[in-house]
């Protein structure tokens, strides 16, 4: 009883799909330290630690309030022998040998640098460091063989490295609902992913699209990918078409956590505000300076010609300042629009969890598409994410407390 006074124990539940994790992390050097692994781990192909790592943050993440004491920990799930040495080295030396001497490493930077580029992954990584290409000038001489994303993500690095804020993913969602609302009247536009859970700030915008008349979304992308083109707003795009009812292995039991939806990666070109501000005025001064100079015969020039300079001017093809932005467009029939949301809203632990918690604990098979209930051999029907966790047996999360 007297301990217990003194100091603070922490209960969590097993399964991050059970707790409200919210964005007010009070263990920040904790978690970070542990993230760091588990990226490291990751970028190594090794999964199953990389996973181990993530749950043990964000456990740490959802606590009440700081860990001062290894003794606050008795009890709590998923800190393996490994977390809780981490977390030892921290509480007594403030940092862990592990982590400083993972973050000098040669080879994490390298495969941090490397898979920085949109397009590169932990093989393609590992193959050009095992080449001995460890940066980008080291990449831009070899001549090693670059494709189309790769080209796009090393082109547009230093802009992609750039975390995305608030703001410019308000001005994307204008841009892509005005391209939807034109080739699809009707059609809707959600914005998932970080933004969705109330991040500030993200490495990419999500959005999910969807017609509420099932099969008004068929080949709904091409179109919005045609529109945003034609108006020069993309860098770079893929589009992959819906695959759903091809698979084997049927839906509810994706082969992969990939989904199958009509998806399009892309790299947005977006103007920068002030930017655009200061340019307009710059070039309409340049302009009426050119216009002087190469009319200078003709001084009486007509209100007409004026307008039309005018409306050159609002869209001056060059000299204006842009960035590159990763925008990640997917396309969802309304019948699965409520798990295409709960599945594109992340965070990824939290959607690994709630799967491990649907095979696990319920005997059934959730995806992006589908809830299927292995006991009852039926699918479960949803109309919303509220729907879904009342399937599941679990209290509804709502976005912004999914941020394990
Ligand atoms: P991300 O955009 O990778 O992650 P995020 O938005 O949570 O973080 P950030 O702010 O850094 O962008 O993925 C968003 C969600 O989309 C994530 O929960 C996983 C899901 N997703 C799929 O369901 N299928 C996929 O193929 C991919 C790439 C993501
Ligand atoms: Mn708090
Ligand atoms: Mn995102
Ligand atoms: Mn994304």
């Amino acid at each position: 009883q007297i301990n217990e006074a003194e100091v603070v124990l922490f209960s969590v539940p097993s399964y991050a799909c059970q707790r409200r994790t919210t964005l007010d992390n009070h263990n920040t050097t904790l978690t970070d330290a542990l993230s760091l692994l588990a990226e490291n781990a990751e970028l190594s192909e090794e999964d199953g630690r990389g996973v181990a790592f993530r749950r043990a943050a964000a456990v740490l993440k959802a606590l009440p309030a700081p860990v001062t004491a290894m003794s606050q920990l008795r009890g709590l799930p998923c800190l393996g022998d490994h977390s809780l040495r981490v977390i030892k080295d921290i509480l007594e030396n403030e940092a862990s040998d592990e982590v400083e001497s993972t973050k000098q490493s040669e080879r994490f930077k390298a495969l941090k640098v490397l898979t920085g580029i949109f397009g590169v992954g932990a093989k393609t990584a590992d193959r050009w460091i095992r080449d001995g290409i460890h940066n980008l000038h080291q990449l831009r001489e070899s001549g090693a063989a670059l494709n189309r994303a790769q080209q796009a993500g090393l082109e547009h690095y230093d802009d992609l490295k750039q975390q995305v804020t608030k703001a410019e993913a308000d001005a994307i969602t204008e841009i892509v609902q005005e391209a939807v609302i034109s080739v699809l009247p009707g059609a809707q536009v959600v914005l998932t992913g970080g933004f969705r859970r109330g991040k500030q700030t993200g490495h990419d915008v999500d959005f999910l699209i969807t017609h509420p008349e099932e099969g008004r979304e068929v080949g709904l992308m091409p179109k919005i990918v045609f529109w945003l083109e034609s108006k020069g707003f993309l860098l770079y795009q893929k589009t992959t078409r819906n695959s759903y009812l091809e698979v084997k292995d049927g839906p509810g039991r994706p082969s992969s956590n990939m989904d199958r939806f009509e998806r399009c990666l892309s790299i947005f070109k977006l103007a920068e505000k002030e930017e655009r501000a200061i340019k307009v005025t710059e070039n309409t001064v340049k302009t009426k300076d050119s216009v002087r100079d190469h009319t200078q015969s003709e001084t009486d020039q007509d209100p007409q010609s004026h307008s039309y300079e005018r409306h050159e001017l609002t869209n001056p093809p060059v000299h204006r300042r842009w960035r590159a932005v990763r925008v990640d467009l997917v396309v969802s029939p309304i019948s699965q629009f409520a798990f295409a949301l709960l599945g594109w809203t992340g965070s990824k632990l939290f959607e690994r969890e709630l799967r491990r918690w649907a095979g696990h604990v319920k005997a059934m098979s959730l995806s992006s598409h589908a809830l299927y209930d292995n006991k009852q051999s039926r699918y479960l029907r949803a109309a919303s994410e509220e729907e879904i966790f009342a399937h599941l047996g679990l209290e509804y999360i709502p976005p912004s407390e999914r941020n394990a």
